[in-house]
């Protein structure tokens, strides 16, 4: 097996880097991980001299390289089957892909005023019709996931799938920012926290002594 190396970015601020990193450990493959500080000088070239986009997360699989969060979690979702990382059946497929999309290219509301930082909590932000717009609508689509297709377990579809990778640095921020959630929001941000590779990953977060100004970040 070629080796797997993982090219991250903060750890308290990278949550495009979170996504894929989460697939990588729901895989169970053993891989190596580089950590890229953002925002300091030089970190551009250092990028670049990873993958041909110059951003984080990068995945190298021997000589392969594999760059954009949505992008990685497809090339694992393929390279280890047995983790089962899309739901099986085709509708839940279908919307588990929709949704991950949504999150890919979606909810900027969100992202510009929740900027998201895992080892930061007790902050506020002035609500917006845009921001509440799209936390409604966060909430409303794993609703609608959970109810569809999530009766195996607390994941949105059941078990652990791609979907959740996307989706938990949102419920991070809404942790982070105090977000109000309905009843169903609140049990999944619950599931997202006791996850031992969320643990793990706001462990490393909380190690780190960076710190980027929120102006620069834009994930
Ligand atoms: N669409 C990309 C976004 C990647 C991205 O914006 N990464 C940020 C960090 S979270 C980055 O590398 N920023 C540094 C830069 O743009 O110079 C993905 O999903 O991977």
């Amino acid at each position: 097996m070629d080796k797997l190396t993982f090219i991250t970015g903060n750890k308290s601020y990278s949550s495009w880097s979170l996504r894929p990193w989460l697939a990588l450990r729901a895989t169970d493959a053993a891989f190596d991980e580089i950590a890229v500080p953002l925002y300091v000088p030089g970190y551009k070239a250092m990028l670049l001299a990873h993958s041909p986009a110059g951003k984080v997360p990068v995945l190298k699989h021997g000589e392969r390289v594999i760059w954009d969060s949505l992008a990685i979690c497809e090339y694992l979702a393929e390279q280890f089957p047995k983790a089962r990382l899309w739901p099986e059946a085709t509708a839940a497929r279908a919307l588990a892909r929709s949704v991950s999309a949504e999150m890919h290219s979606g909810f900027t509301a969100i992202r510009s005023a929740m900027p998201f930082n895992c080892r930061a909590t007790g902050r506020r932000v002035a609500s917006s019709q845009e921001l509440e717009s799209e936390i409604q609508r966060v909430q409303s689509l794993w609703r609608e996931c959970q109810e569809r297709h999530g009766q195996e377990g607390p994941w949105l579809f059941g078990r652990f799938t791609v979907a959740d990778c996307m989706y938990i640095p949102m419920a991070l921020r809404f942790v982070t920012y105090g977000a109000r959630l309905d009843t169903g929001a609140q049990a999944y941000v619950r599931t997202v926290q006791q996850d031992t590779a969320v643990q793990e990953w706001i462990a490393a977060a909380r190690l780190e002594r960076d710190v980027i100004a929120t102006s620069e970040i834009g994930n």
